[in-house]
């Protein structure tokens, strides 16, 4: 039997992990796993390649695409009867999925931040076009807001790391006292601009990511961000789907736990 994965751009490290971890656990279960991986997070593109997986008769659909309620939607009715899983989606979607607490983890860096008694916190935001990027800046605000605090500076990358770099250099400019970064390889960009200009981290300066991706404990310095398991993930992810080839899933999502992982970033 054969699953079918649609994935954003692999080159992220986050989005290859989750497929790496997902090829494992369908090996394990005897499954084989085919990728359509699109360039851009279009929607004509993301229907394309749901359609060239269905062409490969599939058995059943991984879509880790970040999408809106209707896209989503819609994108579950041309995989009928298939079973479908959605990993990028809001709560709202009336599609089955399995996610990460996004604002669990923005809570998280926020309290770390406060606790450290970091009060000037500027934001590096994702894109906003992806769900996970919007969740993870509103929960940020919602967990400032809470300590009767607003962010000193607020900037948005495109989850790269040169973006980050880029985007780290405009918040210098409001004198952050911590920078709380939507995902860690924006975080390494954030660290080289540091370096480059004198800033010491975490004295001066403390930093958190988000993703705990594989390579995260070897940065310069170790970075100290909110895991996300994406192994756990994998699991689910495939185990679910496949329990959906004799049970139709319910519409609903489920919603994974994310954790602090405490590096020398921050202090
Ligand atoms: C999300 C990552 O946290 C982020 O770093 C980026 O790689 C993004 O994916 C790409 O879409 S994780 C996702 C399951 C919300």
């Amino acid at each position: 039997m054969t699953l079918g994965l649609v994935t954003t751009t692999l080159a992220l490290h986050a989005p290859s992990q989750i497929a790496a971890a997902m090829k494992i656990r369908a090996s394990q279960r005897g499954f084989s796993v085919v990728i359509s991986m699109l360039d851009e997070n279009l929607p004509e593109a993301c229907h394309a390649a749901v359609d060239n997986l269905l062409a490969q008769r599939v058995d059943g659909v991984l879509i880790n695409v970040p999408l809106e309620e209707e896209e989503a939607e819609r994108l579950a009715q041309r995989c009928h009867p298939l079973p479908t899983l959605f990993l990028d989606v809001g709560p709202q979607a009336r599609v089955s999925s399995l996610v990460f607490d996004a604002f669990a983890g923005a809570r998280l860096a926020v309290e770390h931040m406060l606790a450290l008694g970091r009060r000037r916190i500027a934001l590096l935001a994702g894109p906003q076009n992806a769900v996970s990027a919007r969740l993870r800046h509103d929960g940020w605000l919602a967990a400032l807001s809470k300590a009767d605090l607003e962010p000193c500076a607020v900037a948005q990358g495109d989850w790269s790391a040169a973006s980050g770099y880029q985007q780290c250099h405009a918040l210098l400019a409001s004198r952050p006292e911590a920078i709380i970064v939507a995902n860690d390889q924006m975080a390494l960009g954030v660290l080289r601009a540091c370096a480059e200009r004198g800033i010491n981290v975490p004295e001066a300066l403390s930093v958190i990511g988000y993703d705990d991706t594989a390579d995260s404990a070897w940065y310069s310095p170790p970075l100290t961000t909110i895991r996300q398991d994406f192994r756990e993930l994998g699991e689910q992810a495939v185990d679910g789907l496949v329990a959906g080839l004799t049970q139709p899933p319910g519409a609903g999502q489920r919603v994974l736990p994310v954790s602090l992982v405490e590096r020398r970033t921050t202090a």
